[in-house]
């Protein structure tokens, strides 16, 4: 069914009664302030903790500026697609759910978007004020919530009344705003929802992230433009300083290594770019010889490397936002508490006259780099990256690649080519099986312009299975490649490795097409490159999904 004709739609509204009900209730007036905070769409799942809210929004875009409200299947998926939208997007994504079973469910995304610094908003429902704590065994009961997503979130409160309210989502906002983006839980119990709020709520005015002291642009500039080998290391916290940052590199001829939440802030294109890269050891060996070596944004994290303790022997320079960040395993030699953006475009600018004399040697070296990484491809790795580049020809160069925890997408991140940040999605962090669906739905919502393909796993895909039939309600044209490689690949081969008999790995899977044609999608096994082209432009321009099979040989 599409959406109701404009004008059976409710319109917008200025004042705080509701000609139902007059004074309008918490829940509702949290919505009308989530708007004023310019959030447009929420995902989730209603329940009888959340009618409240239910009163501040509209199923399909609304004429004004109403909330949306988009109906996932599981919270897990409703999560993952408000994760999806703050991945594609770097604003909050806002996920709203029931008490209990609810937050549980949603739970591992805000872990997600914890690891990848990504600004998530979870609103629940907890029970009513007078039981919390008590044990009375009340519905969805848990009975202190917030400290279950605690360990997950930068802050997890509930709100004691509805003044509390704008309080919570003012420090929630000020926080995606002007520090690292972390997820923030607010659980409202329901008798709060339904108090009757007699003055509007207005948001509050948001700090800027801190910049630089000049002196410290200064030491910086100095360090690096006295190096012999200078490396740049660029994580996710970068992703609004592309241009600062291909300019430095360019003016000191210093190659630039991606962590995968940096990867396409300098281009992958770029010759001096060696991708998210340091999964492979060539590149490993590569960053030991870095006499100065600047990573911003990133924390260098050992998931992107799986070694605990990468050899950082040079001397280190560290911008981030995160001031915990300049003395952890990698103590910075020069630390620098900043927005990256800021801090880059200073440089860039410090930097404008000067030129390395042997950019050209260095650009052979990351070219020779990336032979070497070519030819000491697995049999497994060589067919992902036959689709990898066959997908780099058919795909816009805009596309968002949302990818699960797969082999197809730890050989994508550093071997498929993307031009620019937040393209590729890869939460090597936390690492969840099954967010690549979802996360593409709240990434197509959010950007509704640009192509996006989800690159998944056989076994990840059925994690979160029956979003499928979300995206198809939804009218979304997205290609989703499931790499098919008869179960728990990654798993089998570590249980190899280590001399295990395989036990768990198996896994039967259903037909992929035929599930995808009962929840309204289109399925199709792709057993050519020529297939896969005309499937993947046919996907492009369909009015729903489309599933695509691909057999790993
Ligand atoms: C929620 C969750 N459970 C378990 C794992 C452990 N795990 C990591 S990779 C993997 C195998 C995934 O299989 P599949 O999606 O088919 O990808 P493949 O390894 O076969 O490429 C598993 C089970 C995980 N990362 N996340």
């Amino acid at each position: 069914m599409g959406p109701p004709p404009l004008a059976t739609r409710p319109s917008g509204r200025n004042s705080m009664t509701d000609s139902k009900t007059g004074p309008m209730s918490c829940g509702e007036t949290t919505i009308r302030l989530l708007e004023k905070y310019g959030i447009t769409t929420v995902f989730g799942i209603p329940g009888v903790h959340t009618l409240d809210f239910c009163r501040g929004l509209v199923d399909y875009p609304g004429p004004g500026n109403q909330v949306r409200h988009v109906q996932a299947r599981n919270e897990l998926g409703a999560g993952f697609m408000a994760e999806g939208w703050a991945r594609a997007t770097g604003e909050p994504g806002v996920a709203l759910v029931i008490s209990g079973p609810g937050v549980t469910n949603a739970t591992t995304a805000l872990g997600q978007a914890y690891a990848d610094s990504l600004p998530m908003l979870l609103i629940s429902a907890e029970a009513a004020s007078h039981t919390l704590g008590k044990g009375w065994g009340v519905l969805h009961e848990v009975t202190e919530q917030k400290k279950v997503t605690e360990p997950l979130t930068a802050l997890s409160a509930t709100a004691r009344s509805a003044a509390d309210v704008p309080v919570l989502l003012a420090r929630a906002f000020t926080l995606f705003a002007s520090q690292r983006p972390r997820p923030v839980h607010i659980s409202i119990p329901i008798d709060v929802q339904a108090e009757r709020v007699e003055q509007d709520w207005q948001p509050v005015a948001l700090p800027q992230r801190p910049e630089p002291a000049g002196q410290q642009v200064d030491q910086a500039v100095a360090l690096l433009t006295l190096a012999d080998r200078p490396l740049i290391m660029a994580g996710g916290g970068a992703w609004q300083a592309s241009q600062a940052l291909q300019q430095v590199a360019e003016s000191l001829g210093a190659v630039v290594v991606a962590s995968t939440a940096g990867k396409g802030i300098v281009s992958d294109a770029h010759p001096l770019s060696l991708s998210a890269s340091t999964v492979r050891p060539e590149v490993l060996e590569f960053i030991e010889d870095a006499d100065v070596i600047l990573a911003v944004g990133t924390e260098l994290s050992e998931t992107d490397s799986f070694v605990e303790r990468m050899e950082l022997t040079g001397t280190l320079i560290r911008i981030d936002v995160d001031a915990s960040k300049m003395n952890d395993f990698y103590p910075a030699h020069l630390g620098m508490v900043s927005d990256a953006k800021a801090a880059l475009t200073l440089m860039a600018e410090r930097l404008k006259t000067h030129q390395t004399a042997n950019r050209t040697d260095v650009e052979k070296t990351v070219a020779s780099l990336r032979a070497q990484i070519r030819s000491n491809l697995s049999p497994s790795e060589k067919q992902h990256v036959a689709l990898l580049e066959l997908l780099g020809e058919v795909a816009p160069p805009e596309t968002i690649f949302s990818g699960d925890v797969c082999q197809l997408v730890y050989t994508g991140a550093f071997a498929m080519s993307v031009r620019s940040p937040r393209k590729w999605f890869y939460s090597a962090g936390y690492c969840a099986l099954g967010n690549a669906l979802p996360n593409a739905i709240g990434a197509k919502l959010a950007c509704p312009d640009c192509p996006v393909v989800v690159l998944a796993g056989d076994g990840g895909f059925m994690f979160t299975m029956p979003e499928l039939v979300t995206a198809a309600e939804l009218k979304l044209p997205l290609p989703i490649i499931i790499w098919e490689n008869g179960g728990l690949k990654q798993i089998q081969d570590d249980l190899d490795h280590r001399g295990i008999d395989r036990v768990g790995v198996g896994g039967m899977n259903p037909d992929f097409v035929k599930l995808a044609q009962a929840c309204h999608c289109d399925g199709i096994r792709i057993d050519s490159p020529m297939t896969f082209r005309r499937a993947f432009d046919q996907a492009l321009n369909n009015n729903r999904p489309t599933v695509m099979v691909v057999r790993e040989q």
